[in-house]
């Protein structure tokens, strides 16, 4: 069975939640506990050594980033396509993934908060405006390339892809730390219609067996 090294308030490990429930498949959570710094311990790095979550075992493969596991499973597992055949089509959908998981979530991320907490001493507030700055700064231009066109009931047409596995973690991340997101009306129409799934549902933070440990 496919393992997934995971934890509930992850938005990269959300994806992947969605994208196998997205294609039916059956799968081994492993829980790592980042606020304690799990990731960072030995143990796990010999799983990830880059010591982010998630991780994705398949038999001998150790998969890491999530974009990488989606495509993976998107090439080797039955079930809907989460990128379109056209390479136009894919080239979007990747376009608007990358959007949220290579520019909005990096600056973001829990050990970037740490530091900017830790290292450079700012207070809670500075650090949610910091968070709120580069989400919205992300989030304006992901509305403004969907207001370009291509959109349907989803990001990419009316099915489901890649970049609606990113856009629904992305905002859930965004109003946690307080993001006005109402001024984004295509996004959130879209992201409405996206948690209305139960693939996305059965992945959502609080669905997870972890969450009501923290
Ligand atoms: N680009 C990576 C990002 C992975 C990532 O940053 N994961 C976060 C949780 S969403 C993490 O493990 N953070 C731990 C930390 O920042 O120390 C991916 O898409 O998988």
């Amino acid at each position: 069975m496919l393992e997934l090294y995971t934890y509930f308030r992850s938005s990269a490990a959300f994806r992947v939640r969605i994208a196998l429930n997205l294609k039916g498949l059956a799968w081994e959570p492993h829980v790592v506990w980042l606020p304690s710094g799990e990731h960072r311990g030995e143990s796990y790095r010999q799983v990830n050594p880059q010591a982010l979550v998630p991780t994705l075992v398949d038999g001998e493969l150790k998969l890491n980033q999530s974009l990488a596991i989606i495509e993976y499973l998107d090439e080797t597992q039955p079930g809907p396509k989460l990128l379109p055949p056209d390479p136009a089509g894919r080239a979007r959908v990747r376009s608007l993934s990358m959007l949220i998981a290579s520019e909005i979530h990096p600056v973001n991320n829990l050990r970037v908060l740490n530091y900017l907490k830790g290292e450079l001493g700012l207070d809670e507030e500075r650090v949610a405006g910091w968070y709120r700055h580069w989400c919205d700064e992300g989030l304006a231009a992901f509305e403004a390339q969907l207001a370009q066109g291509g959109i349907g009931r989803y990001c990419h047409g009316d099915e489901v892809t890649m970049a609606d596995v990113c856009l629904v973690p992305q905002i859930f991340n965004a109003r946690r730390f307080g993001t006005e997101v109402g001024k984004y009306p295509l996004t959130m129409r879209i992201h409405d219609e996206l948690v209305k799934l139960d693939a996305f549902e059965r992945a959502s933070p609080g669905a997870q067996p972890e969450a009501s440990r923290a």
